[in-house]
């Protein structure tokens, strides 16, 4: 007997039945992100045949260097989602202000925050990289443009949150805070395929993935957590292993499935750590913490900071919750460790 199959937008119509108000809007908005996702995949996939790859001169706004594919899939995010009536603002990793919708569409209740390429510094080195996007209802009155304070919602407040990996195949991973499902791009239909329903990471993983060049640069309580888990202790499951692709989509999709924690610490030279609380943090924490995983800034849960500024940056450990709460012990002081 054949298996059934599920296709995103069905999945996403048979979830919106659950909710008797809904008006069809939101189904609309994943479908158009799916749509910017396949053509993101798809230019992705052709990086090294045509000339697009190289840096443009473009510095973005935290100083880094973008990417001309990079700067492809940001428009393409903005053009597949600024016409369909469902959004009233958005914001971009690589856009300096919030993203108004054209005055020649319709305004909707939703706010998207997204980063289109997340990892991209990897493209020429073939290595999978993301976009991840977060969805957020509006709390500026309807009728009216979105403004800045849509944007800067906690994380605890998003209806939606998801990621794209373009690797050996084109993933999609969200959630709508009913657990976590998994599609896998079907490249000959052209349809993203459930793959992975309900996906849940261990409550213990046996990886961790960090940026281990910057130890010298941490707090105490960090460095003593990263000696701790190379240290030879079989009754404990130590030493863990060390995987880190440096594409944070791809490090956390890996823990979400086998198990671990992903750490991008503060550190003397960036106090704030590398990632955006708002494109990054906190639509991989909801995703995480609906498998059944933690996401904290090593004090605080990430879903419950409230963001002043939308390039925010944070600390962020994630992953299996008794991984990431050891990591807050460690780095409270509750727990020490030196060889
Ligand atoms: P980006 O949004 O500019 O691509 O930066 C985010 C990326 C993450 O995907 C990745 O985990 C991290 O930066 C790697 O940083 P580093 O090179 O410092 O390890
Ligand atoms: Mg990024």
């Amino acid at each position: 007997m054949s298996k059934k199959i599920i296709t995103l937008t069905r999945h996403i119509i048979e979830e919106q039945r659950n909710y008797p108000t809904a008006t069809g809007k939101f189904t609309d908005l994943m479908n158009d992100i799916a749509f910017a996702a396949k053509l993101i995949s798809y230019h992705t996939n052709k990086a090294g045949l045509v000339d697009i790859l190289g840096e443009t001169e473009n510095v973005n706004v935290q100083g880094e260097i973008v990417k001309k594919l990079d700067q492809f899939a940001n428009e393409n995010m903005i053009k597949a989602l600024d016409h369909g009536g469902h959004l009233c603002v958005m914001a971009s990793e690589e856009e300096e202000r919030v993203i108004p919708i054209p005055e020649k569409y319709p305004l909707g209740k939703y706010v998207i925050l997204f980063d289109p390429l997340d990892g991209s510094s990897n493209i020429d080195a073939n290595v999978s990289v993301g976009t991840i996007f977060s969805i957020y209802s509006r709390i500026s009155p309807e009728g009216r443009p979105g403004t800045l304070q849509d944007c800067l919602q906690p994380g605890f407040k998003q209806v939606c949150a998801g990621y794209v990996i373009y690797g050996s195949s084109t993933m999609l991973v969200y959630t709508t805070g009913n657990g976590v499902y998994g599609f896998t791009l079907d490249p000959s239909y052209g349809e993203f395929l459930l793959s992975h329903p309900r996906m849940r990471i261990p409550k213990k993983g046996n990886i961790y993935s960090v940026n281990e060049s910057h130890f010298d640069f941490w707090e105490q309580g960090i460095k003593n957590y990263i000696v701790y888990v190379k240290q030879n202790d079989p009754a404990t499951s130590r030493p863990m292993n060390s995987r880190y692709i440096g594409s944070m989509v791809s490090d956390v999709h890996r823990n979400l499935l086998y198990g671990g924690v992903y750490l991008y610490p503060a550190s003397t030279r960036s106090p704030e750590g590398k990632l955006r609380l708002g494109y990054e943090a906190n639509p991989m924490a909801f995703i995480v913490e609906q498998a059944g995983g933690k996401a904290s800034n090593g004090q605080q849960r990430i879903l419950d900071v409230t963001p002043h500024e939308l390039h925010q940056r944070t600390p962020l450990f994630i992953g299996s919750e008794e991984d990431v709460t050891m990591i807050e012990e460690f780095i409270s002081g509750q727990r020490t460790f030196s060889r």
